[in-house]
């Protein structure tokens, strides 16, 4: 059952679970603190929430874009205990300085359940619902050493280009990758911030082609966003990309776009980091407003994309990995 489908299916049990609640009880309210629009992964993530905790499905949802602003989400969340809503979700911006404000929805009585990235210096929420970055990291890297081998490619010089500094799924990504780097000795030949934004990725790449020029082979761009702007970065200077050419190109979410370009030979490998977890989140409230327990962390299942030629044998802490190969099938089934 592809992911649109299992979103759909369970929101609409959640909806029916919840209708009889809607036709006892006020709305429940709730308030989300978005990061903000950078990405397609984010719009996604936004449309599972704002699809999930619709008002047809007895909700009141206060919504706030952050735009990146770590100070605006905060005063999102402020705002969220000053309109007294049932339940906070926030999907930090950064993974840090989050222990006052969590202490003061703890204090109003209102349960927090943080979204996709953590919180790493407070545990004052209810639940967490997201993926493993550290992982994605790993797996890029262990991924991309099984295909190097079975290339011939016995060099790697990589350029990254990474998430928001700072937020768990930079840190994750880059810890993952850089510690397989090193377990290989290759040469990380440079790390610097795209902030998952297409523009962001271009003007790092543009910077990175001026500097670097044919010094690199591998280039790791850690959301699918950075990569379009990468391509563009690199088409202008001339550098190829995809299976074949000059450079190894690797990309994380498998957005809907991201696996088009997996699909035209352009991403050779894509890891995923899956957006719709407003299902769970609501799994996780549902359980709250009948005074369960819940657990403290819901990871979401995520899948490595490729072509067939591409698609090798790995394995990540030991356990072997799943690659899923790129069909339009597969994209059309893509949030
Ligand atoms: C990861 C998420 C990241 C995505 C980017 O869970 O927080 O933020 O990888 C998005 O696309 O901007």
């Amino acid at each position: 059952m592809n992911k649109k489908v299992l979103a759909t299916v369970i929101a609409g049990a959640a909806a029916v679970m919840m209708t009889s609640a809607v036709m006892a009880e006020e709305p429940i309210k709730i308030g989300f603190a978005q990061v903000g629009h950078e990405s397609d992964w984010r719009t996604a993530s936004t449309k599972s929430c704002q699809d999930v905790f619709s008002a047809e499905n007895g909700y009141d949802l206060s919504f706030v874009d952050c735009d990146n602003d770590e100070a605006a989400q905060k005063e999102a969340v402020r705002s969220f205990i000053e309109q007294d809503v049932d339940y906070i979700i926030i999907d930090p911006i950064i993974a840090t300085g989050w222990d006052t404000v969590l202490t003061e929805c703890d204090e109003a009585g209102i349960p927090v359940i943080v979204i996709d990235r953590t919180i790493d210096d407070s545990d004052k929420y209810a639940a967490w619902v997201g993926s493993n970055f550290k992982t994605e990291g790993l797996a890029a890297g262990e991924w991309l050493n099984a295909y190097a081998t079975a290339q011939g490619i016995e060099e790697i010089n990589a350029l990254v280009i990474s998430g928001s500094t700072g937020s768990s799924a930079q840190i994750g990504r880059s810890d993952g990758f850089n510690e397989v780097a090193e377990k290989y000795g290759w040469n990380v030949i440079d790390e610097q911030t795209g902030d998952f934004t297409e523009a962001g990725g271009q003007e790092v790449m543009e910077n990175y082609c001026k500097s670097y020029e044919g010094q690199f082979n591998v280039v790791v761009c850690q959301n699918d966003n950075e990569a379009f702007g990468a391509m563009t970065a690199m088409d202008n200077a001339g550098v190829t990309y995809g299976p074949g050419n000059d450079v190894i190109l690797i990309s994380f979410d498998a957005c809907t776009a991201g696996l088009e370009d997996v699909k035209a030979g352009k991403i050779t490998a894509d890891f995923e980091c899956n957006p719709l977890a407003a299902p769970f989140v609501e799994e996780v409230i549902q359980k709250l407003a009948a005074g369960e327990e819940v657990e403290k962390e819901v990871y979401m299942v995520e899948h490595w994309y490729a072509l067939e030629d591409a698609i090798v044998e790995f394995e990540v802490d030991g356990e072997a990995q799943e690659m899923t190969v790129v069909t339009d099938e597969v994209i059309e089934a893509q949030y």
